[in-house]
């Protein structure tokens, strides 16, 4: 009888390590476990927080913040914090300026940092050796708590902390694509976070999840809806479940905003028109605007995508994109909101090359908009690809601030399975040079507004999270939301960092782990540009659902829907002319610039084929001809899949079971499909320059009908 009940025991015991470990380590936690750092370090942290004081007013903002560090101390440390009225050896001293004397005597250059910095210091307080986070508001300092729950995980010095930090760009938003219906355009990661049919009774716990999540990271912004929009999101019935999310998101410093349909005059408002001139218009959108602080006084404002991809917009009424813009602008104004206007444009009547459109069109409005309108650009001139040189509007509308738009779901880059960090690809544009006022001209410094002093300054990710118990669809891809959040603070920031900030947070320490995962990171985005569209080619997928290779389309209706249009292959060689002989796009941009893309001499063959038709013959730095180095990077992509797979093969060690293994498999379907992007290209590239394969280079697993056959009616996005 006592074996059974023994037995029976284990047996439950089995069962519930189980489950707990099934829910301990499924990527929910995201990079906020807080788990059991190494003893030393743990220590280490033990010494350092041995209380805290609290020096600040009792609002919301700071309950959180005493809250995350009390969570964040018990779990890296495993010890209970305590509030003390006392400072002692190892307090950690909580305060916001103006209330507690003998800190503000300690001149912190707190008149530097803003609304939302933070100074973090070991200092010597009242005789007593603490750690301080101090701050000019309530957010600052929840910032303060997650910088300093950061530092307990990565750094060995506390005791010489001293960190004065405060954002570069002041709008850091979030994009959800996300529809009415919970579907989200181009989401791979499950449904829409946002319950709309069950708001704003109903509060799913995971929209405090979210909006701690985006605060650890410093985000400060979300839109809640697809910038296709439905006018709908504009009634009434919505806005009050908008005011339910805005409720939970504020204490956070998080703000909402809306994709707002250039239509919704007509559409939900009865009237005639949405003419931007027409005053009845603009009295419908200040009415509007005044119901919407009603509800929500801190709204942050209006997103929108007009005159674009079907969308309406100001041009339906014979109006620029700057009325549009302004009329939006005017009906926000006095309750403080801005207008994001994107400048995404491109039309199948005009024969210009895609490239050039939205430069075209909104390069004549600098200096046209409302002071609180900030144009969102994307960081390259056609859509989100592998690799785009920056988009030449960056350093051309000296006049108007520009916001970035960067994507985070991977739409053009193997959905939610593939693993590609993309902070390699965000440092790269935020760090290109646009030479607009000589050397130094970062597009970094373009959007945080020091290049041209504006004010407004803005970042936005098209969000890659959704109802998935991982959030992101793939471990890796939470990498991605964070990246982009520390790189919104600060767009100079060192994408490796970052990577290994994040690796540390959500793995593991352990220096093994983290430096062989961190390179595994850092090549993962030069593989996808080879195994996908290397040496520039670019937007050869397949069409609609962008899965897989397509680079043979060519009966779409719109001649710039079609991946013909884009590589220009023919017998004699491929790529896009874009130099004086082709369509000019080069010039859009400053001499310096466009000598760095496309001069031969200037060594940078990654943009090759994005602005010069070339031979198949061309000869390529390496000595080969453009054909055996276009198959060689082929290879050479999947060879680093390959690669990236063996890699995490060695980190079983120090993952746990279910993170490691989806990864695994994951990795495994990439290797697969990077393979199919390789045979494919080559197949029809082969089929179009009729040259053979060199020696050695493996022929295609299968002929080129089989590729052009297959079909993916089901395909996610
Ligand atoms: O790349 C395209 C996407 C569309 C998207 C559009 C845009 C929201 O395929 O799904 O629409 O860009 O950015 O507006």
């Amino acid at each position: 009888m006592k074996s059974i009940v023994w037995i029976s025991r284990c047996l439950c015991l089995l069962l519930l390590s189980a489950v707990t470990q099934l829910h301990a380590e499924d990527g929910h936690e995201l990079w906020l476990r807080y788990a059991a750092l190494p003893k030393t370090q743990a220590a280490q942290v033990a010494t350092h927080a041995i209380d805290y004081v609290f020096k600040a007013a009792e609002t919301p903002t700071t309950q959180r913040a005493r809250n995350e560090l009390a969570l964040g101390v018990a779990g890296l440390a495993g010890k209970k914090l305590p509030g003390s009225e006392q400072i002692h050896d190892g307090s950690i001293v909580l305060a916001v300026a103006g209330k507690y004397a003998p800190l503000d005597q300690q001149a912190l250059p707190l008149q530097n940092i803003g609304n939302e910095g933070f100074v973090l210091r070991a200092i010597t307080l009242e005789g007593h050796a603490v750690i301080v986070v101090a701050a000019n508001t309530d957010i600052g300092l929840l910032y303060g708590v997650f910088e300093l729950l950061r530092k307990f995980q990565l750094d060995n010095a506390l005791a010489k902390l001293d960190i004065v930090s405060n954002p570069k760009i002041s709008l850091r938003l979030l994009n959800h694509w996300d529809n009415l219906d919970r579907k989200v355009e181009r989401g791979y990661a499950g449904q829409s976070l946002w319950d709309w049919w069950r708001l704003p009774q109903y509060l799913d716990a995971r929209y405090e999840q979210y909006a701690r999540a985006n605060a650890s990271i410093g985000i400060n912004g979300t839109v809640l809806n697809n910038v296709n929009s439905n006018a709908r999101i504009l009634t009434p019935a919505y806005l009050e479940k908008v005011a339910a999310i805005a409720r939970i998101m504020r204490p956070w410093g998080i703000k909402v905003y809306l994709s707002a349909r250039f239509s919704a005059p007509q559409e939900i408002g009865g009237l005639k028109t949405s003419d931007p001139l027409d005053a009845n218009v603009q009295k419908w959108w200040n009415s509007k605007a005044d119901e919407i602080y009603q509800l929500i006084p801190d709204f942050g404002g209006f997103l929108v995508k007009a005159n674009s991809e079907g969308q309406p917009g100001p041009n339906d009424f014979g109006r620029t994109h700057a009325d549009g813009a302004n009329m939006l602008a005017a009906a926000l104004k006095a309750h403080g909101g801005v207008v994001m206007w994107r400048a995404f444009v491109y039309s199948d009547v005009n024969p210009e090359d895609r490239h050039k459109q939205a430069w075209s069109e909104f390069k004549p409005l600098d200096g046209k908009f409302a002071d609180n309108v900030i144009v969102q650009v994307k960081n390259g001139a056609i859509d989100f690809q592998p690799r785009e040189p920056f988009h030449p509007l960056f350093g051309a509308m000296p006049n108007t601030p520009l916001m970035m738009e960067f994507q985070i779901t991977k739409e053009y880059l193997g959905f939610a399975t593939h693993l590609v960090y993309l902070g390699a690809q965000y440092e790269e544009v935020l760090k290109a040079d646009t030479y607009a006022k000589g050397a130094g001209s970062l597009v970094a410094k373009v959007i945080d507004g020091s290049l041209e002093q504006h004010k407004l300054s803005g970042i936005a990710g098209v969000a890659n999270i959704g109802s998935d118990r991982d959030w992101s669809g793939s471990d890796f891809n939470q990498a991605n939301w964070y990246a982009f959040g520390r790189l919104a603070w600060d767009p100079l920031a060192s994408s490796a960092q970052i990577a290994r900030d994040w690796l540390t947070q959500t793995f593991s320490s352990d220096p093994t782990f983290v430096e062989t995962a961190t390179q595994l990171m850092l090549r993962s985005r030069e593989a996808v540009v080879d195994y996908m569209t290397p040496l520039g080619l670019a937007h050869i997928m397949g069409t609609g659902h962008h899965y897989g290779p397509a680079p043979w389309v060519s009966d779409q209706k719109r001649p710039e829907w079609n991946p013909v249009y884009y590589h220009r292959a023919d017998q004699q060689g491929i790529g896009f002319d874009r130099t004086d002989t082709g369509s000019a796009a080069l010039s859009q941009y400053a001499a310096a610039a466009a000598q760095h893309f496309a001069d031969p001499q200037a060594n940078n063959e990654q943009y090759l084929l994005w602005f010069r038709h070339v031979s198949w013959q061309y000869k390529m730095h390496s000595g080969r001809t453009l054909w055996e180095e276009l198959l060689q990077h082929y290879d050479h992509g999947v060879a680093e899949v390959a690669a990236m797979g063996q890699q995490w093969q060695t980190l079983e060690p120090y993952v746990d079971a279910e993170r490691f293994l989806k990864a695994k498999e994951f990795l495994q379907i990439q290797l697969n499909e990077a393979q199919w992007w390789r045979d494919a290209c080559v197949a029809y590239f082969m089929s179009i320059s009729k040259l053979p394969l060199p020696k050695g280079v493996q022929a295609p697993a299968y002929n080129l009908e089989y590729y052009q056959a297959l079909s993916f009616p089901s395909a996610p996005g």
